[in-house]
């Protein structure tokens, strides 16, 4: 059955795939010097991790209407493709997930007992967020409920946290909050910590034009943690919440974690209005039925 959940939560994760997707060929030398003058790279555009895991977590939201945590970390495992780029830590525990592990205690033996911050948790969950369209409370239980059967950290939650509580209020309200208050709401509901205080960061930084600039401050992601790469991808879609090519060209221009900030930056803004180029559709690798949890 196809819910409207479903159809937005579908929204989201086509514009999740295509930052995903596209973001990733930059990491191609050769199509390094295409930001200028935003070139297109040749396709096909394959989706790495950060759509996989995104894909499971639509599905599990298609069966169970919630984040069922046994079933995610199912899911996440048998879908797990090692070739697709996954983060150290997430690859080592969806192998022995998949060896029969229990993933709760897996999840907490991680980086000696700290748990993962990896930003892994915050890339895949836009899609959530549309799916809680207009409730940002629950989106964020059910976002913290998706973070916790890879990422132990109190940041990598919050990270996740974020992302799903800015997508639910642009699929639920639109751009009927200002970016600022948008913010607030979305710092009433992430946890303590430095994911916070990064995003606290960004909200001074909304009227600054260049992500670069804005980049420098709040990271791009290049340590992959959730820290710097949650507050710069919050700024980046929010400036440009109405316009999918344009929040994408600017969230790549900075560099860094290329697909895991477009991936967060087009699930994002999927969520509210902005519909990728339809061109740029057609040139990602398609997504098959279980991905679009309608198998
Ligand atoms: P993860 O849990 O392995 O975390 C990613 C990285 O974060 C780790 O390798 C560490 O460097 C760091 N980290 C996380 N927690 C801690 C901690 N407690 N102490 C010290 N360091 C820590 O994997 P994930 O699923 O969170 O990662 C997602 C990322 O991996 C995404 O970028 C995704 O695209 C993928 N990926 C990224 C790259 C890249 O270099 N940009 C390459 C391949 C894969
Ligand atoms: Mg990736
Ligand atoms: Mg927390
Ligand atoms: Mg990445």
């Amino acid at each position: 059955m196809t819910t409207d959940s479903l159809i937005r939560a579908q929204r989201s994760l086509r514009g999740l795939a295509i930052g995903d997707a596209l973001g990733s060929q930059f990491f191609v030398p050769a199509n390094r010097n295409r930001f200028d003058n935003r070139r297109l790279p040749p396709a096909p555009w394959q989706w790495t991790d950060d759509t996989e895991m995104a894909c499971s977590i639509v599905a599990v939201l298609a069966e169970h209407g919630r984040i069922d945590q046994d079933a995610l970390a199912a899911s996440f495992a048998n879908h797990h493709d090692f070739d697709r780029g996954y983060g150290p830590s997430t690859n080592r525990l969806l192998r022995l997930i998949r060896e029969g592990g229990d993933w709760r205690d897996l999840v907490t033996e991680t980086f000696d007992g700290h748990g993962s911050f990896g930003n892994g948790a915050a890339m895949r969950v836009a899609p959530l967020g549309a799916w809680f369209a207009g409730d940002p409370v629950r989106a964020a239980q059910e976002a913290a409920l998706s973070a916790e059967v890879t990422h132990a950290h109190p940041d990598g939650i919050a990270g996740a946290v974020a992302v799903a509580v800015t997508a639910s209020m642009l699929a639920g309200f639109g751009n009927a909050e200002r970016p600022a208050d948008l913010l607030d709401a979305v710092l009433a509901l992430t946890p303590a910590g430095q994911v916070h205080d990064g995003i606290e960061l960004a909200r001074e930084l909304l009227p600054v034009t260049s992500a670069s600039v804005v980049a420098r401050q709040l990271g791009n992601g290049s340590r992959t943690s959730a820290q710097d790469t949650v507050p710069f991808t919050l700024w980046a879609a929010l400036t440009r919440f109405d316009d999918f090519a344009d929040a994408f060209w600017a969230t790549a221009s900075a560099g860094g974690d290329i697909d895991t900030t477009c991936a967060i930056v087009g699930g994002i803004v999927g969520a509210g209005a902005a519909e990728p180029p339809r061109t740029w559709a057609a040139l990602h690798e398609p997504l098959p039925d279980w991905m679009l949890g309608t198998a």
